[in-house]
């Protein structure tokens, strides 16, 4: 049939604007600077020779970029289509087309500037898009071409069962029907593409323009973060003691994180207070800022996890505005809402006990990433962030833990999260061979608000030998450790403890991370060699 070689065309072509959708999505939700598309024609314009881009500039004046952009949609746009038509002749033959395309967009998003893994997701998600948009597609076609090969049967019967087998069970399609169901999941799925890009569209405007006031927002009380002296100690491979935004861990319910201009945040905190308090973000700017180097992990990071960070966070110490608002001596919880809906039930005690809990407003000398909460969030040194690290927050209700039951409280996990003392090895990596002799070994250890006093190693089933520990000027943040062991050639388990402040050494008996933390010693196994 001559018009089912354009339907085959249609069908390549609505797959691949349905890809090139969700991929743009993705990126507008991420804040990716750019679309495959664009980073392909940035790639472009790197490439070309400098003289043949003036040229084109004058040629075509300010429409330059807009007239590549359009190049590479045509030419993408014929090659969708000529991918539908080779998914007549064998399902995978798009595939390589499709392929093709995926590498040329992960490598001219790769190549951009401070590019990560997760900026290849666009590309990812587009592709598995037009896999599944394509194969929708064109079944109606496939089974056309099936039905008009073997005619008869009953179309009543099961129409899957169509193998070659059994011939006469095969649906005889109508070319009516082929042509009907071929063009509704066109409509749809090109309905669905729009829908999607649009979206995209509002999404990433709305990101964008936050991303924008964060970075000329100048906070006049925060201060760059300065690595004190004895907070470290010197061993390549272990974690750094400050963890860069961009390498901090995220956890949180939402795809995408909500954008909110700091104009538009506001913070109630009522309940059994005797004033209600609301706060903006310039009343927050206006006093002054408290600022610590405070650990944060999540209570689902497994021993030896990387759900673990350490920052310098600047905000207004919730102790001050709970007092100014007059908290009811029966209360003992603050109910944390966030402008996503994420709720958060955090002790009172933790808020007004004197440490540096606070609102945060910046991260590491910066305005909070838009991912670890802008404008606003909270810290609270010593409690998971589970139970207290309330990113977007805008709401907080001091009541009582038997009135309510937070986000993660209804899922199982405990009321209370304290944080639970424990220690990482970070070199060597689990699995490393290592040179026999003296290995140096190290890693980090935390026992946040409280403190951690010392850290040992124990090679295979030996002793308990004293490590080397940092001294943090704040009992807040997690410790580096290291110390050096001597392992003969051969196969060799080796495990880290803690001892806290309190002299609480930390326990060896190996428990999952529901309902409020896990615990155990972290445990490697190395092949020392001659
Ligand atoms: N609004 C909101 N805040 C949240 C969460 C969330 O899902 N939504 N997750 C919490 C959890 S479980 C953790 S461990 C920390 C993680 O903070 P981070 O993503 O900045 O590392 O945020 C907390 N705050
Ligand atoms: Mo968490």
């Amino acid at each position: 049939m001559k018009s089912n070689r354009w339907a085959w065309s249609a069908a390549g072509l609505v797959a691949g604007f349905a890809g090139l959708a969700t991929s743009y999505f993705v990126a507008m939700a991420m804040t990716i600077r750019s679309s495959p598309v664009v980073a392909i024609a940035e790639l472009v314009i790197r490439e070309t020779p400098g003289t043949m881009v003036e040229q084109a500039i004058q040629v075509l004046g300010r429409h330059d970029k807009t007239f590549l952009v359009t190049v590479i949609l045509v030419v993408t746009a014929l090659l969708f289509a000529y991918a539908g038509r080779l998914a007549a002749r064998a399902w995978w033959a798009p595939a390589i087309v499709f392929g093709v395309l995926a590498a040329i967009g992960f490598t001219a998003v790769g190549l951009q500037h401070d590019t990560g893994i997760t900026d290849l997701l666009p590309v990812a998600v587009g592709f598995v898009t037009w896999l599944i948009c394509l194969s929708l597609l064109t079944e109606p076609l496939r089974r056309a071409a099936r039905g008009g090969a073997a005619p008869g049967g009953d179309p009543a019967t099961d129409p899957d069962s169509d193998t070659a087998a059994e011939p006469a069970r095969v649906a005889p399609t109508s070319a009516g029907s082929t042509r009907r169901g071929f063009l509704v999941r066109s409509a749809v799925i090109t309905a669905a593409a729009l829908a999607v890009s649009a979206f995209g569209r509002v999404v990433g405007q709305g990101r964008r323009q936050v991303e924008e006031t964060r970075r000329l927002l100048k906070l006049s009380g925060v201060s760059p973060p300065v690595v004190p002296t004895h907070a470290r100690i010197g061993l390549d491979g272990i974690s750094s003691w400050i963890t860069s935004a961009g390498d901090f861990y995220r956890i949180d319910t939402s795809i995408v994180a909500p954008a909110i201009q700091p104009v538009d945040w506001k913070l109630r905190i009522h309940g059994m207070v005797d004033r209600e308090v609301e706060l903006t973000y310039q009343d927050l700017l206006d006093r002054r800022l408290t600022e610590d180097w405070i650990t944060l992990n999540c209570v689902s990071n497994p021993v030896g996890g990387p759900l673990i960070g350490n920052a310098w966070w600047s905000g207004v110490r919730l102790s001050e505005l709970l007092h100014e608002a007059g908290v009811h001596p029966d209360a003992d919880a603050v109910l944390q809402t966030s402008d996503t809906g994420w709720t958060c039930g955090t002790p009172l005690s933790a808020l007004t006990d004197g440490r540096d809990a606070m609102l945060a407003v910046a991260m590491n000398g910066e305005p909070l990433p838009i991912d670890h909460g802008f404008p606003v969030r909270t810290i609270v040194p010593g409690l998971y962030g589970y139970v207290s690290a309330c990113k977007w927050v805008v709401d907080m209700e001091v009541t009582q833990f038997s009135r309510f039951s937070a986000y993660w409280t209804e899922r199982g996990w405990s009321e209370k999260g304290p944080v639970k003392l424990s220690s990482r090895i970070d070199v060597p990596r689990s699995g490393d061979d290592v040179t026999a002799g003296r290995v140096r070994v190290g890693g980090v250890a935390w026992a946040q608000h409280i403190g951690i006093k010392a850290v040992q190693v124990a090679v295979d089933g030996d002793d308990w030998q004293p490590a080397d520990v940092s001294h943090p000027p704040t009992d807040d943040s997690w410790v580096q450790w290291a110390t050096t062991v001597t392992l003969d050639a051969g196969d060799h388990t080796l495990r880290v403890r803690a001892t806290d402040k309190d002299g609480l050494v930390q326990t060896g008996v190996q428990r999952g991370v529901l309902p409020n933390g896990s615990t155990g010693w972290h445990t490697i196994d190395v092949t020392a060699t001659t």
